[in-house]
């Protein structure tokens, strides 16, 4: 029988697939296993920056990038405190997260293409939406950065600013002297030194920077915004159910604000008859389990953190120093573009 003859090939074929299956399939769903076992999540932040990842004063890890990874924690161990930090400067942050340092970067990172395309990462969705600004003195005269051709620019190495400052100077045909430096702190610094007469990055940096200054009055952030900065949580790619998980959680956040569950709410919303409500905390439906984790994974995460607006209002808004208005990151029903796509 032509069958028989080929049973060799046969054989192999089935070897090399039953190879193929057991180690390439699960090796690409191992981080939440990995997470799991190891009994923490490790989360890559920034070296201080006020409002998204600082210490306090009880040297605690605080700010909205790292209540995401808090949100993370909590929807899988049911555990917020169950989180190790890891600070990185922008040059090394990416390749944190390629050598399996962290699981998650959570660390003011804008989603572009090729951090996708060339860097083997994927962005799991916007945490927050910010554009690059620049910050300059009072007394310097200047209210449009279309005056600010010939003047020293301070940015930071390996960061989307420093490449959008050039391509918006050269777009505006301005002269531009550039200082480019590896640390928020060395930028800072230089700028207080006079090295510098402007100092740009995304625009919520430069509240978080100016508050750092001497004389935070004496230093103004010009109305122009050149450029878009989705900043979001990126994971690996080849591992969809890490990156589900991630999504999801930052999307439940999102969505909870909009249903109106709240970390005080969150024992009435268990017993809401709305349905979109009971989807969300665990009441109705597997979503949770179906990401690997417990049913009420949502509302863990949410008793934890706060919904998305909670977080916001007290890191980065109103009841932070920072007072960031919500801008484009109020949600989509009150005139933002958050917009989380629905659980069900
Ligand atoms: N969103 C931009 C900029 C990110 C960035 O690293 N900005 C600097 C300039 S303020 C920063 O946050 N540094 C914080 C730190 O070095 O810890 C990007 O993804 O490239």
């Amino acid at each position: 029988m032509p069958g028989f003859r080929n049973r060799p090939f046969i054989l192999v074929a089935i070897i090399l697939l039953a190879l193929f299956a057991g180690g390439s399939y699960p090796a690409a769903a191992q981080t939440l296993k990995a997470v799991k076992e190891r009994g923490t999540l490790n989360c890559g932040v920034s070296q201080g920056l006020l409002g998204f990842s600082s210490m306090d004063d009880k040297n605690a890890w605080t700010g909205f990038d790292v209540d995401l990874c808090r949100a993370l924690a909590a929807a899988i161990f049911g555990d917020l405190a169950k989180v190790t930090f890891t600070p990185l400067d922008a040059a090394t942050r990416f390749a944190a997260l390629q050598s399996n340092r962290i699981d998650v970067l959570s660390r003011n990172s804008t989603w572009t293409m090729s951090r996708e395309s060339s860097l083997g990462l994927m962005f799991a969705g916007v945490a927050y939406y910010d554009g690059q600004g620049f910050l300059l003195r009072r007394d310097a005269g200047i209210d449009t950065a279309l005056q600010l051709g010939g003047k020293t620019v301070c940015t930071q190495t390996d960061t989307t600013s420093q490449l959008n400052l050039s391509d918006y100077f050269r777009a505006n045909n301005m002269p531009l002297k550039v200082l480019a430096l590896g640390t928020v702190e060395e930028s800072r610094a230089a700028y207080d030194d006079r090295k510098c007469d402007v100092l740009t990055s995304d625009v919520s940096q430069l509240y978080a920077e100016r508050l750092k200054l001497a004389a935070p009055d004496s230093h103004i952030i010009l109305p122009e915004v050149i450029s878009k900065e989705p900043l979001g949580p990126a994971v690996r790619q080849g591992d969809d159910q890490w990156f589900n998980l991630v999504k999801w959680t930052l999307y439940s956040l999102i969505n909870a604000e909009e249903l109106g569950v709240k970390s005080t709410t969150i024992d009435d919303a268990v017993r809401s008859p709305n349905p979109n409500i009971q989807r969300l905390v665990g009441t109705e439906g597997e979503f949770g389990e179906q990401l690997g984790l417990a049913r009420d994974w949502a509302a863990r995460a949410v008793r934890a953190v706060g919904n998305y607006g909670e977080m916001y209002e007290r890191n980065v808004g109103t009841q932070s120093q920072l007072s960031i208005p919500r801008g484009l990151n109020a949600l989509w029903t009150q005139g933002g573009i958050q917009y989380a796509p629905p659980v069900r």
